[in-house]
C-alpha cells in the first residue's frame, strides 16, 4: 500500500448497514450484498477507528409497503417530508434480519449507530433522517473526536452509502467511497445517478477496496 494513504488518527472507516436482511436470503437482499464482508474484514484492521451503522426499524415502520394498504414494495409515495420509496419489511428491531452479518469481524469498532428507529421517518443517511433536518448526532460525535476523513463501505451504494456520503460532505468531512466494498440495489438507474451525485459533491470514489 502507498505509505501516504495509510489511514491515520483522523481517519475513520464507516461501515454502513452490513446486515442480514441486505444479504442473500434476507428480506431486502441486494445482489451480492454479502460479498462486501470479506473486503471489509480485510480493511478494518488497518483503521484505528471504525464506526458501524445498523438500519433499525420498529414494526410497521412508515417505509414498509405493508404499512400502506394497496401499495407494493418499491412503489414511491409522498410522506410529510417528501418522496419515500416503500420497502419490504426489513431490519425490524431485534430480529435476525437486523443483526449485523455473522461473518463481519470488527472487534475494535467503537460505535454502532442505529438509525431509522422513528416510526414516521425513514433514515438512509448515517447523519440525517430522510426529512433532511433531524440529525443522528454522528457529525457532532466525529467532530468531537477529531475524525476528519471518512472511508465509506457497505450497503447499499445507491441508498444509505450515497446519502451518508453526501451528508458527510455537507457537514465538511473528507469522504472516500471504496466501491469494491459496497454493493448497490440499482432501482431505475439509481446506481449511476448515485455515482454522479457523489462525484459532483466532491466524494472521492475509488474502484478498489484499499484506502
Ligand atoms: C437501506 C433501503 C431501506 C440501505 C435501508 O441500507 O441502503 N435501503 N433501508
Ligand atoms: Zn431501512
Amino acid at each position: 500500500m502507498n505509505a501516504q494513504l495509510q489511514p491515520g488518527e483522523h481517519d475513520l472507516l464507516l461501515v454502513i448497514d452490513v446486515q442480514n436482511d441486505f444479504c442473500a436470503g434476507g428480506a431486502l437482499a441486494l445482489p451480492d450484498g454479502e460479498q462486501v464482508v470479506a473486503p471489509i474484514n480485510r480493511l478494518a484492521p488497518r483503521f484505528a477507528h471504525v464506526v458501524l451503522t445498523q438500519d433499525w426499524h420498529p414494526p410497521h415502520h412508515q417505509s414498509f409497503a405493508s404499512s400502506h394498504p394497496g401499495r407494493q414494495p418499491y412503489d414511491t409515495i409522498q410522506l410529510a417530508y417528501g418522496a419515500q420509496t416503500l420497502w419490504p419489511d426489513h431490519c425490524v428491531q431485534d430480529s435476525p434480519g437486523a443483526a449485523l452479518h455473522g461473518q463481519l469481524h470488527i472487534p475494535h469498532a467503537e460505535l454502532i449507530l442505529r438509525k431509522g428507529y422513528r416510526s414516521e421517518i425513514d433514515s438512509y443517511s448515517a447523519f440525517y433522517e430522510n426529512d433532511r433536518s433531524t440529525p443522528t448526532g454522528l457529525a457532532g460525535y466525529l467532530r468531537e473526536r477529531r475524525l476528519q476523513r471518512l472511508f465509506l463501505v457497505g450497503l447499499a451504494t445507491d441508498y444509505c452509502v450515497q446519502y451518508s456520503a453526501l451528508d458527510a460532505r455537507r457537514a465538511g468531512f473528507e469522504v472516500v467511497v471504496l466501491l469494491d466494498a459496497c454493493r448497490g440495489l440499482n432501482l431505475d438507474g439509481s446506481l449511476a445517478a448515485a455515482l454522479t451525485a457523489m462525484h459532483k459533491a466532491g466524494v472521492q470514489i475509488r474502484e478498489g477496496s484499499t484506502p
